[in-house]
């Protein structure tokens, strides 16, 4: 139940990357997913390590089915820009090319005419994405041992390229909503008893904010 479509990649920073993953993985036309280290200079970090970098998430979407605008909304709508950002929380969207830079900028001079305070979102370009560690990814799913069985996967590196483990990982938190959750899982190709588990999660979980 792997998908095949053509993708465009888009990197956000939020503060939490377990958050963000959720978030962004239970979006519409949000095809894979992976947190990661970026924006600074130190070679090789790791959670322990950080150096200079940012948690920060790598998307791959489907333009066909969300724009970049669109995840630009969620960019906004998920965090407070005007709070006081560390390095390793920060408000940070990295663009690939000249386009997403344009509608970066744009989207941040509207949201400035939202708040009197200052936005703190910088918008920077890529530069070297860094893998974090695997129990990282999809942190929020790797919590159920018995989903990671039942989508035939165990904590390691496919667990970045999985579409359907992007989508579990928001919503077993509740992100994506009940009618979004009933419309798309049969795309899944779930057993029955494991559609009803992730259902029963999504229902009790939904709306709420979860602290990293
Ligand atoms: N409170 C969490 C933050 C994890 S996050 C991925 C922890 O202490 O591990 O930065």
């Amino acid at each position: 139940h792997e998908v095949k479509v053509s993708t465009k990649k888009a990197k956000f920073a939020i503060g939490c990357f377990w958050e963000t993953d959720a978030i962004y993985g239970a979006q519409k036309g949000v095809i894979r997913t992976r947190v990661g280290y970026t924006g600074g200079k130190k070679i090789d970090p790791t959670y322990k390590d950080l150096g200079d970098h940012t948690e920060t998430i790598e998307i791959e979407y489907d333009p066909s089915e969300v724009t970049y605008d669109e995840l630009l909304d969620t960019f906004w709508k998920s965090h407070d820009p005007t709070a006081k950002q560390t390095l390793q929380y920060s408000s940070i969207i990295f663009y690939h090319d000249a386009e997403q830079k344009a509608l970066a900028e744009k989207s941040l001079q509207e949201q400035s005419k939202k708040t009197s305070k200052p936005i703190q979102t910088k918008i920077l370009p890529i530069t070297t994405f860094y893998d974090a560690e695997d129990y990282h990814q999809k942190y929020r799913l790797q919590q159920h041992p018995i989903l990671m069985k039942a989508i035939n996967l165990e904590s390691g590196p496919k667990v970045k390229s999985s579409h359907v483990a992007a989508k579990l990982n928001g919503y077993v938190v509740g992100r994506g909503g009940v009618a979004q959750y009933d419309k798309e899982v049969k795309k899944f190709g779930l057993d029955e008893n494991t559609v009803k588990y992730v259902r029963d999660l999504v229902v009790k979980n939904e709306g709420r904010d979860l602290v990293c």
